[in-house]
Order: C-alpha cells, then sequence, then structure tokens
C-alpha cells in the first residue's frame, strides 16, 4: 500500500468515553483522514474479549486501528502510523530534538494510571469502588465461563487486584495523583509561549494533552489550571475546545464513569 494514502477504507475499533480512543480519533480528524467507527463495548458486555477481536488486539484493548488489511494496536504506535501513512498536515515536529520532546510528552501522558484517578475520586463510605470490586467479579465469572480465554482474563485480572490494592492504600493513590498534578505542571512549561505542547504547530502530543486534561476536568482536577496556577494550561484547554477536532471527535470533559 501506497506509504502516503489518502483515507479509504480505514476503520477504527473504538468505545467513545475511552481516553485512548479519543487520541486516535484526534489524530485522524486533525490529519484529516476519513475513518469508519465500530464501537467495542467495553463496560457491559466486555465484547473486547471476544475471540475475533483478540485475534485483532491480542491485549483486549481498544482502540485497535485497521487500515485496508494492515491492524495496528497500541495508541501510541496507532497516532505515530496515521501520522505517517496519510497525507495532511504534518503532526510530527521535524526537528529532532522537538520530535524526542513530544515523544516523551506521549509516554509520560500514557504512563499515568487512570484507573487510579477515576476510581479513587469516586470510593464509596467504606473507602471501597463497588465499580472495580463488580470488575473483578465480572473478569472471574468469564474466566469459569471462558477458560480458553484464559491468558488475557487472568492479566486483566491481576491488573484488577492491583487497582484494589492501590485504592486500599491512601499514599499510594496520592502519589499517582500528584503525577497527574505534576504533568500538568510539565504541560504548563511545555506552552509556555508557544500555543500548542510542542511548539507552534498541532502535533501528536496535542491529541494525548488534550483528552488527558479533559480527564482530569471529570475527576475534578480542572482547580489545577482554572485557579490561577498553571495559566498556560488553562488558555490551552480552551483553545483545544475551540478547534473543530474536539468535537468531531468526540473529546469527553463530563459525565459518570459509565461512559468512560
Ligand atoms: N496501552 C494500550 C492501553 C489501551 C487501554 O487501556 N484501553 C482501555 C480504554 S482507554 C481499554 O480498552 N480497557 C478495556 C478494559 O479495561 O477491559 C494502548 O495504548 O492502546
Amino acid at each position: 500500500m501506497s506509504p502516503r494514502m489518502k483515507g479509504a477504507d480505514v476503520l477504527l475499533y473504538d468505545h467513545p468515553g475511552s481516553i485512548c480512543s479519543q487520541m486516535a480519533r484526534l489524530a485522524l480528524v486533525e490529519k484529516g483522514v476519513p475513518f469508519a467507527r465500530r464501537t467495542i463495548d467495553i463496560m457491559v458486555t466486555a465484547e473486547q474479549f471476544e475471540p475475533w477481536y483478540t485475534a485483532l488486539n491480542p491485549k483486549a484493548v481498544v482502540p485497535t486501528l485497521k487500515i485496508g488489511d494492515e491492524i495496528v494496536t497500541d495508541t501510541i504506535r496507532i497516532v505515530y502510523r496515521i501520522d505517517r501513512a496519510f497525507e495532511g498536515p504534518p503532526l510530527t515536529p521535524s526537528d529532532t530534538a522537538a520530535a524526542a520532546a513530544m515523544d516523551g510528552m506521549m509516554k509520560d501522558i500514557m504512563g499515568l494510571h487512570y484507573g487510579v484517578l477515576l476510581y479513587s475520586r469516586r470510593l464509596d463510605a467504606a473507602g471501597k469502588s463497588p465499580t472495580v470490586i463488580e470488575r473483578g467479579k465480572y473478569l472471574r465469572e468469564q474466566l469459569t465461563k471462558h477458560p480458553e480465554r484464559a491468558e488475557v482474563l487472568e492479566r486483566r485480572i491481576a491488573g484488577n487486584d492491583r487497582l484494589l490494592e492501590i485504592l486500599a492504600d491512601p499514599a499510594e493513590v496520592e502519589r499517582h495523583v500528584d503525577a497527574a498534578r505534576a504533568l500538568v505542571g510539565r504541560l504548563d512549561q511545555a506552552i509556555d509561549g508557544s500555543d500548542f505542547v510542542c511548539g507552534d504547530r498541532y502535533t501528536l502530543a496535542d491529541t494525548f494533552a488534550a483528552p488527558c486534561l479533559a480527564r482530569f476536568r471529570i475527576h475534578g482536577f480542572e482547580p489545577w489550571w482554572s485557579g490561577g496556577d498553571n495559566a498556560n494550561v488553562a488558555g490551552y484547554y480552551r483553545r483545544m475546545k475551540e478547534r473543530p477536532s474536539w468535537s468531531i471527535a468526540g473529546v469527553v470533559d463530563s459525565g459518570s464513569e459509565r461512559d468512560l
């Protein structure tokens, strides 16, 4: 297939509220690539564990990008592939140092534990997360029903158990929230004097930073930038929200955890 395609036959398997899906959609929209979507219900019917889907994405996560016959998984790989494969505005800086800074920022954004950030805001009176506990039960039931899916389900159960352990430890939760707040500070420095995370043009780092900040807003972290600190991020957030891509790609900055 041509290295600079025009966007024919592009399908994104995604979920509306998933932060990684929003990143991939932003990259497609900003690049100007027409694409179709196939929603994977990762919440209620847990379609991500269906064999037809794990054949595409063995880690059973969204998003997955299909370009013709090519399957691309992992959000960082997906957005780079979008930038390289299609005609449209370049979303990677040509300068090597700026490109490395962009890559580092994307990895830092992806490196946060979004499950801890989400569910630690929604603990019950006993300090537990009913959703995460229910999820553990559901995954174990699935394992009993579908022993052939053991590899992926056991990995997911281990991750869920680890999440429960972290949620039960306020110091650990604080460490994760501090990492998120520190990232906002780093974004603020990066944006200082420029309109975007990596200089004066929209790049892949913006496809990551915008949904990340949108998610932080849902968690009630907006005062980190609306209260006077991190004023660059405040202006940046407004600018990102005003871009047509925000609504076309369905970036979500309000709603309940059921939608995420
Ligand atoms: N490293 C993966 C992470 C993807 C990921 O965690 N996706 C979440 C939604 S943002 C998911 O599919 N979760 C499904 C589940 O938890 O079972 C990537 O970058 O694609």
